[in-house]
């Protein structure tokens, strides 16, 4: 494939310099900013993540954040889930959806005061949405994006790593809470979660300027550890069933739809655009719905919807595949009708090299 021409739609993050000189091999867009994909090989990579520690530039995931004496009521109109219960210091996954029930993201919410949130945004430009909605509605709330840079620290020698740059203290963070931690004078939020299933932090890093200093911190602490620069990992991210926004779903698609209707709560979510939609198909349930699925033989890769299909119909689609190394199949995502859902349902996938067997599973890989 040729690459990709840099300009300044395409944003740098505080980390690009270091993301290069750790020798990145791909890139992806997200949030119209750079997301490196790849650095020895995506296999490689995998193993590592399984094994020791990576540090991800993960600055992608842009923050929205509310600020104001309506900046909860505005919160609970963009999402089912109800949030009453929601204190400071806790994250929440949120469906966001629109006034038709449709997906336009699904971000992780941290609540840092009543008064101030952030969303920690998936691939959508969910900050053009929550600005009309408070502008459309005269609410009293700032909108804005702020000097917020996410760097991940994943894998199984995450909190070792952590400790030894943020103190023995960051052990204690619990899943999806955070707490707040000094770095060279700065004060910076630090969450245990992360788009990986091998355990580890998100840094919420406050200014650019402070970016690179906290980068090279943790590489020079974690020498020893063998850490090296990594990225969200498409095989650990299927195995896990990590859905992608824009790949496994759109604004086509329910949260229901999407195996997210354990995060919604649509009844008490007061408030909440799009609860009457939701309301009905939160009642008959979704008809169709993601679902693990294994792919047998070689794949090209999975840059397009693949059709499922049985007996010459087209029964769901395939939106995410690669090869795993440690399950000896191809793992997949994808949406499947419900008159196909069922564990064991054997289809054909249909790529754009020819047609592989695939057989669908009620849970993904871990
Ligand atoms: N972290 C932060 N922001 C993000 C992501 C992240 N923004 C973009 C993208 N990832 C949003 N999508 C997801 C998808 C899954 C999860 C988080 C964000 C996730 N899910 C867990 C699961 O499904 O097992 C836990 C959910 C829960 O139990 O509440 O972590 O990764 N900051």
């Amino acid at each position: 494939m040729a690459t990709i021409a840099p300009s300044r739609r395409i944003r740098r993050t505080p980390f690009t310099e270091g993301v290069e000189a750790a020798g990145v091999k791909g890139y992806t867009v997200y949030n119209h900013m750079l997301l490196p994909t790849v650095f020895r090989s995506v296999e490689e990579d995998y193993h590592h993540l399984k094994s020791a520690v990576q540090v991800w530039d993960v600055a992608v995931e842009r923050q929205v954040e509310l600020r104001g004496p309506e900046a909860a009521r505005l919160m609970q109109m963009l999402t089912p889930r109800d949030l009453r219960g929601m204190l400071p210091g806790q994250c929440f996954y949120v469906p966001i959806v629109d006034e038709t029930g449709g997906m336009l993201n699904d971000p992780v919410g941290l609540k840092l005061s009543e008064d101030r949130w952030w969303i920690s945004i998936a691939d959508s430009d969910l900050l053009l949405w929550v600005k009309a909605l408070a502008y459309g509605y005269r609410l009293d709330v700032l909108v804005d994006e702020p000097d917020i840079s996410p760097l991940a620290v994943q894998g199984p020698k995450a909190d070792e790593l952590m400790s030894r740059v943020f103190g023995d203290a960051v052990r204690a963070t619990k899943f999806f809470r955070f707490g707040w931690f000094d770095f060279q004078g700065v004060s910076m939020a630090i969450a245990r979660s992360g788009y990986s299933k091998q355990g580890g932090f998100e840094i919420y890093v406050d200014g650019t300027k402070n970016g690179m200093p906290l980068w090279n911190a943790l590489f020079e602490a974690g020498r020893d550890l063998d850490v090296h620069a990594g990225c969200p990992n498409l095989i650990e991210r299927i195995e896990a069933g990590l859905l992608s926004y824009g790949n496994d779903m759109t604004r086509e698609n329910t949260p229901h739809e999407c195996g997210l209707g354990r995060f919604c709560s649509t009844q008490t979510a007061i408030g909440c655009v799009g609860r009457d939609a939701l309301l009905r198909v939160a009642k008959e349930g979704p008809t169709q719905q993601v679902r693990a699925i294994a792919i047998d033989g070689d794949l090209p890769p999975c840059d397009r919807v693949w059709p499922l299909m049985a007996k010459g119909k087209r029964v769901g689609q395939v939106t995410s595949a690669a090869k795993s190394p440690d399950y000896n199949t191809n793992v997949a995502i994808g949406m499947v009708r419900m008159t196909h859902w069922d564990e064991g349902t054997v289809l054909d996938v249909h790529t754009q090299d020819g047609v592989n067997s695939a057989t669908v599973y009620d849970n993904f890989w871990h």
